[in-house]
């Protein structure tokens, strides 16, 4: 595959950019692959392209019911920041944004990773406690983040109303390098790589069983025939539990609707990324100039990619107490994702009861910005067929045993 650069950029404008090749393949898929990868979001293409490229695994298949980035992935608000509680989060989550700030020139495609800052106000006593103890806490992990005064809080965001009328703003958990980055740049970006590396992306494709043998795994059924495999790494977010009970085991997930708005787009008015957990809305200024606003999840499980209306009064009513001035401004558009909810908000990444199947799933509302560190993480136990370092934590055992890694505060989204 040819390199994006300013040379060429520069040579398609003087023929009518009639050179561009595609980015991926789009191919069908063969009888058998070295590894199976079902679902084509961040984390399964993350998963295929570190395998390729840490551990020269290339005989791979990346299956995807629909099309790659449909899902979660292309559907989220984009936050990404490390600033979580427990030393297995911070490690995976910190080695992610790491992997984040040079992933355009990694893959050689503009992911727009823009560190413009995460803040998390504090707007209760609890949570001024709160966020100190992370502060503190993430100092020890090497993750920089910062307790801002609510001077520092209006010096960095001037639209903000510091005296809402329910809840003050009376400080702030500040990432300085924290962040966003295109959504569907960074799945596009690594479908391209896999690619290269001669990996086959199969589209349009529903793995509608798993085939065992013994114990192990041989192979998927897909809606384009039978496909063996020597490994199978099941990574479908809100549809885990489909597929694990095609597996034969069961998941401690939920699945419900998580939604997001934008609004029209205005002028600059807001260069980082604003979190109210306490009244509940987040939002940060997209690069064509839409104020991009995350929501709530739905209280019962469902699978519709829409989200309830009365989530969408919630988060509205909580931002315009915090940005009076955003009131007058129309919504664009409205959707929703399914996220896979674990009980102490923490991923499950590993091992399953089924030899040689591998799972990564439960990033529930938080796990854009894990993508990176996810598939790097999931690539390397797969590859040895032990739990990497980062992964070890995350097994799927930790319920049984009782090992929860809680996150439920530092995961940010009421559920
Ligand atoms: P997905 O991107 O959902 O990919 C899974 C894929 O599996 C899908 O494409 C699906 O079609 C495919 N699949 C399912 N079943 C099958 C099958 N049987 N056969 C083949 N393919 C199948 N995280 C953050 O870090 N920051 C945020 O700001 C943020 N905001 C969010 C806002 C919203 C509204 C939502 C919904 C999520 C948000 N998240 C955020 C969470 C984040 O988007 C997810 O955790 C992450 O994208 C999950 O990626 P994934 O690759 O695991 O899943
Ligand atoms: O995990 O930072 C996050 C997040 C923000 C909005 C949804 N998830």
């Amino acid at each position: 595959m040819r390199r994006y650069s300013a040379f060429a950029i520069a040579r398609e404008a003087f023929r009518y950019h009639s050179g561009w090749a595609r980015a991926w393949r789009s191919p069908e898929p063969k009888k058998s692959y070295d590894v199976v990868i079902v679902g084509a979001g961040g984390h399964g293409l993350a998963t295929a392209y570190y395998l390729g490229k840490n551990h020269g695994i290339t005989n791979v298949a990346i299956i995807e019911k629909g099309w790659l980035g449909g899902g979660n992935t292309g559907r989220n608000t984009t936050i990404i920041r490390s600033n979580y509680l427990q030393d297995e989060s911070a490690a995976i989550y910190e080695k992610a944004r790491g992997l984040y700030e040079t992933l355009s020139q990694d893959l050689n495609y503009n992911v727009m990773f823009s560190p413009r800052g995460v803040m998390m106000l504090a707007q209760t006593e609890h949570e001024v406690r709160g966020y100190k103890r992370t502060e503190h806490a993430n100092r020890l992990q090497g993750v920089t983040t910062e307790y801002i005064t609510p001077a520092r809080v209006k010096q960095l965001v001037p639209i903000i109303e510091l005296k809402g009328p329910r809840y003050p703003v009376l400080g702030a958990l500040w990432q300085p390098r924290g962040g966003t980055a295109r959504h569907d740049a960074v799945a596009w970006g690594y479908a391209r790589a896999c690619s290269d590396m001669g990996m086959d992306i199969i589209q349009q494709c529903e793995v509608t069983g798993i085939s065992q043998k013994g114990g192990q795994v041989t192979g998927v059924q897909t809606t384009k025939g039978d496909v063996a495999c020597k490994k199978l790494g099941i990574v479908v977010a809100g549809h885990s539990g489909v597929l694990a009970e095609m597996a034969g085991f069961r998941l401690p997930i939920e699945s419900v609707s998580l939604q997001a708005m934008v609004t029209e787009p205005i002028k600059p008015c807001m260069d980082v990324v604003v979190m109210a957990n306490t009244v509940h809305g987040y939002m940060s200024q997209s690069d064509k100039g839409e104020m991009v606003i995350g929501g709530g999840a739905d209280g019962f499980n469902n699978y519709t990619q829409r989200g309830s209306f009365h989530h969408i009064e919630e988060t509205v009513r909580a931002l315009i107490e915090t940005f009076p001035i955003i009131s007058r401004l129309k919504m664009l558009r409205q959707w929703g994702g399914i996220v896979d909810m674990t009980g102490d908000r923490s991923p499950i990444l590993g091992k399953t009861p089924l030899e040689n199947c591998f799972i990564n799933c439960g990033w529930g509302t938080g796990g854009f910005k894990s993508i990176p560190g996810s598939g790097w993480a999931m690539a390397a136990t797969m590859a040895s067929g032990e739990p990497d370092g980062l992964a070890a934590g995350f097994a799927l055992d930790r319920f049984r045993e009782g090992r929860f890694i809680d996150e439920s505060v530092a995961a940010g989204v009421a559920h």
